[in-house]
């Protein structure tokens, strides 16, 4: 009797939150190609609501969950979401070997430009286009203009640029953890401090660090962040911090957006202490080599990097800090953190949206709106026919009350 696999004949389903997705799977030639004509995208539009990064996007999607290498374009055709432009890249690589279109947006200076611009902290691509359209190539072109009035974020943005650039580790990401949670446990023993994001689905690298912060006593965790920030504070762990009070209003579930969240939160920027990170940092990227790629800059598959290695010399090298000493190396390295307090009757809702991916809580959101008339959101899920909220007190809770099979994860990484 043959197990339970699933048949090639059966269609893919149409929503991602269905299907499993994992990190590593069979279609990187294709995907990588897509990723960066999704990120190209969104460069010439104005980063939300852009309907033809998303359709690159799910392209992806579709080909990422696929259980076997595609090897023809009849195959493509047949799943989902797979548009008329993303067919003929997929068409390109499997004739070619590559996609002419990919190759020519890395051989141009807009693509490199903006990936140079946009990784600047505080800086998105309505502005980086700007000044790119105004004739800036690097960053000491933004730095030396004194026209231009930055903002604060996009003032340490530059003067951290090398080392915001430069991905996070899994053990940068756990000693950041640890730090946070030590200082969590002094002010409020038992409260809970876990690592989501990307690291939780199983990604080795990332541009941030990102920290659910609970109480399983409802209310402990009012007043936590501000008090955790202090002590952050007074260690001088912090070279950037960014709060924002909680804003979730119960009775305006129905109106919320897709992605938005209104829990109390930081964006921070950490001083890492370099002698607390081992030698074991900054693995080599794993070496695939994508179609209609250059150089792979790092190992993120979500996120390609063609202009890395031109952008960090332009950068201007040297990892020195422009406070006091200006010749001074610094002794520790700047990590972005997001903290996020989630009261404990939110929590496994909060952890299902800050798990992501982001594509996958959008196609989970989806799903409960067309599929189950429900909304979902970080904070709840309301039932919009029975007029009532469905507590949840894990994620398979959640995923129970859409009637989906539960995944994973390592599985959400859409
Ligand atoms: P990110 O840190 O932006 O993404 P990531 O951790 O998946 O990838 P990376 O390695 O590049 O850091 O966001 C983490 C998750 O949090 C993401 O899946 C979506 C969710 N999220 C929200 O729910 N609300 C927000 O305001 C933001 C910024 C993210
Ligand atoms: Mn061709
Ligand atoms: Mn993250
Ligand atoms: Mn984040």
């Amino acid at each position: 009797v043959p197990v339970a696999t699933e048949s090639i004949a059966e269609p893919m389903p149409k929503y991602e939150c269905q299907r499993i997705t994992r990190l590593k799977h069979h279609n990187h030639r294709f995907t990588t190609a897509l990723a960066l004509l999704e990120e190209h995208a969104g460069y010439l539009q104005s980063g939300k609501q852009d309907s033809r990064a998303l359709a690159f996007r799910k392209a992806a999607c579709s080909l990422k969950a696929l259980h076997h290498p595609l090897t023809n374009i009849e195959e493509a055709r047949k799943l989902p979401h797979i548009g008329r432009h993303s067919l003929e890249v997929i068409q390109d690589i499997l004739e070619d070997g590559f996609s002419r279109e990919v190759q020519d947006i890395c051989d141009g200076d807009f693509y490199e430009t903006m990936q140079l611009f946009t990784g600047i902290f505080g800086v998105g691509a309505t502005t980086a286009r700007k000044w790119y359209e105004t004739g800036f190539r690097t960053l000491d072109d933004i730095r030396n203009d004194s026209t231009l009035s930055l903002k604060r974020d996009q003032k340490i943005g530059l003067d951290l640029y090398q080392d915001l650039n430069t991905p996070v580790s899994l053990a940068e990401a756990d000693i950041i953890q640890d730090l946070v949670n030590s200082e969590v446990q002094k002010l409020q023993p038992g409260a809970t401090v876990v690592l989501t994001g990307g690291f939780r689905r199983g990604k080795t690298e990332g541009h941030d660090v990102d920290l659910l912060i609970s109480h399983p006593t409802e209310g402990k965790e009012t007043g936590l962040l501000s008090a955790v920030l202090a002590r952050l504070r007074g260690k001088d762990l912090l070279a950037y911090e960014t709060m924002s009070a909680n804003t979730y209003d119960p009775s305006s579930v129905s109106k919320k957006e897709y992605t938005l969240d209104h829990f109390e939160r930081c964006f921070s920027i950490f001083k890492l202490d370099k002698s607390l990170i081992s030698s074991t940092q900054n693995a080599k990227p794993t070496s695939e080599s994508p179609a209609g790629v250059v150089q792979q800059g790092t190992s993120n598959p979500d996120r390609p990097h063609q202009g890395e290695e031109v952008s960090l010399e332009r950068a201007g090298g040297t990892a020195s800090f422009s406070e006091g000493d200006k010749t001074a190396e610094k002794t520790w390295v700047g990590r972005r953190v997001d903290l996020i307090i989630a009261p404990a009757s939110q929590y496994a809702y909060a952890l299902v949206g800050w798990t992501g991916s982001k594509h996958f809580n959008r196609s989970l959101r989806l799903y409960a709106d067309h599929e189950r008339n429900m909304k979902l959101t970080s904070h709840v899920l309301y039932d919009t026919v029975k007029h009532q909220y469905l507590p949840a007190s894990s994620e398979e809770d959640v995923f129970h009350h859409l009637q989906l099979p539960y995944r994973e994860p390592a599985e959400r990484n859409c």
